[in-house]
């Protein structure tokens, strides 16, 4: 059986305790991971903080950007490794994985080398009142160790997200990966030594939250910094651990997303778009359109356009090029989708599709899988259109105005992004504009550059990673200003 070890000062190392990871497309045990306690994670810091006052924090700029597109050109290297790694792990579809995960995995490397290389210091002539001169500019230095600790739906491409700008600054840092997906950042390790990275600046822990890796990373006195993405609630215990300490915090959290079809929008490219918002990855993109609102006009065509638009998506084998639909994480997150499922119907909802499980004959049966569904008929109190679910999964509605489009999308304590599809320039600026999220897209969806803000509001997240926005979190700014 296959061991996934932690990663630490460039040495694999394994811990007293270990757990399964499980293939969620037919329940097989794919390898035993080996859990950091206490102490290794005490050694993953340490060696971090080694790292950070040796070799990695004297190299300058354009050295540490040299050695982030050598990581992007061993992932590439790699390329099959870490596709079949993530697709083991999650689920999810070899042809997403093969577009998505790994390429922007490699993506985000280049994208921050280059975007320390070109950033450049703020700064301002001064003149008080009283007629000193004056020349201010904030120098950027690393915050030292930065605890990363991510999810499992988009785990190399998250992780990388928070790992490539972190290094870029010339910090170092310990990743505690999902306990569902350890694999290819475990992998990343093997990349960092292939890549010249020192021992000791990307180090991995593996374990759960509470407890676990997760807490002991968070709470330690030594970690500068710590950036999170996953659900809102493990946000606010984040937010608690790491209060003593005062770290500062960067989290991407939940979202229960608006998509609005107006009745000008390009029929079938919205149905297309909109099929991928709900359905891709299974629905588990923190991005996913959960709640659909379409103009009254084009409702009824629309319901039953998605409807058949999901009924032709494959579910399967995730290493058959063909699928389209891997299963669920695991069989606990399947059993919320599906009590949510079961909660849509005793709220009232009409099952226009799904709302099951599917069934191969194959040992497909004993994976996660579930089925594409839409309902609709809920009223907007309905706890299913105002909770995050991370299925397959939404909900149509009418509406008959903008404002009352505005209204709708706007009532959630999530903020996170929101699509906009119409044809109309005015009303497509105009609407997005209005909506209450960090990311809105018009006529298309998570198409994304990596130079702009990305993040959400109320439970969504706290702050913006993303180009320079990345860039100041995972950097403190020295204001120095001379008398001239
Ligand atoms: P999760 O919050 O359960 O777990 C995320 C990570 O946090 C895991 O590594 C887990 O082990 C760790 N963790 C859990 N409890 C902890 C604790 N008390 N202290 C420290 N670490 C702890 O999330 P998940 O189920 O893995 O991912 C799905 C969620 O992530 C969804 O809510 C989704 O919307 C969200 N998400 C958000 C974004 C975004 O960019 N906004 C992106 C992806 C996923
Ligand atoms: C959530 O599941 C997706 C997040 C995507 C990003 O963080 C990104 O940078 O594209």
């Amino acid at each position: 059986m296959k061991l996934i070890q932690n990663y630490i000062n460039g040495q694999f190392v394994r811990g007293r305790r270990e757990f399964t990871d499980v293939n969620p497309a037919d329940g097989s045990v794919i390898a035993q991971v080996t859990e950091a306690d206490q102490s290794l994670v005490d050694d993953a810091v340490g060696s971090a903080r080694n790292a950070f006052q040796g070799e990695w924090g004297k190299l300058g700029v354009r050295e540490r950007a040299a050695r982030l597109h050598k990581v992007a050109d061993a992932i590439k290297a790699r390329f099959d490794s870490f596709v079949r790694a993530e697709v083991a792990d999650t689920g999810k579809p070899i042809a997403l994985a093969s577009r998505l995960d790994i390429p922007r995995a490699a993506a985000n490397f280049r994208a921050f080398a280059d975007a320390i290389k070109m950033a450049g210091l703020e700064s301002c002539q001064t003149e008080t009142p009283s007629g000193k001169t004056a020349l201010n500019y904030a120098v950027r230095k690393p915050l030292g160790v930065v605890g990363i600790i991510t999810p499992w739906n988009l785990p190399l491409l998250l992780l990388t997200w928070k790992v490539a700008p972190a290094l870029a600054c010339g910090n170092t840092v310990v990743v505690k990966p999902s306990e569902e997906t350890p694999a290819t950042a475990t992998l990343l390790g093997e990349v960092m030594q292939e890549a010249g990275i020192p021992n000791g600046v990307y180090n991995v822990v593996h374990g759960f939250g509470p407890d676990s890796a997760g807490e002991y990373l968070t709470q330690h006195p030594d970690v500068n910094a710590v950036t999170f993405t996953g659900e809102s609630r493990t946000g606010a215990a984040i937010m608690k651990a790491v209060a003593p300490s005062v770290k500062p915090v960067s989290f991407e959290l939940g979202g229960k997303n608006a998509a609005i079809a107006f009745a000008d929008c390009d029929f079938e490219e919205t149905v297309n778009g909109i099929s991928e918002a709900v359905f891709l990855n299974t629905g588990q993109v923190c991005l996913c359109a959960e709640r659909v609102y379409v103009q009254r006009p084009i409702f009824d065509r629309f319901v039953d356009a998605l409807r058949r638009k999901a009924e032709t998506l494959r579910p399967g084998d995730p290493m058959d090029v063909n699928t389209d639909l891997g299963p669920l994480i695991s069989a606990q997150h399947r059993d919320k989708v599906i009590s949510y499922y079961n909660l849509a119907r005793t709220e009232g909802a009409t099952v226009v599709t799904g709302g099951g499980i599917p069934k191969f004959g194959s040992v497909l049966d004993d994976g996660f899988y579930i089925q594409p569904t839409i309902y609709t008929g809920l009223p907007e109190s309905a706890r299913c259109i105002k909770e995050e679910i991370f299925g397959p999964v939404c909900h149509v509605a009418p509406f008959d105005d903008e404002e009352q489009a505005v209204a709708m999308a706007n009532d959630t304590k999530y903020g996170l992004a929101a699509s906009i599809w119409t044809t109309n320039l005015k009303r497509g600026h105009r609407v997005a504009q209005s909506m209450n999220v960090g990311i809105t897209w018009v006529n298309c969806w998570f198409l994304r550059d990596l130079r702009t803000p990305f993040g959400g509001v109320g439970l969504s997240g706290i702050g913006r990673e993303g180009g320079t926005h990345s860039l100041n979190f995972y950097s403190e700014l020295n204001n120095v200003c001379v008398r001239l």
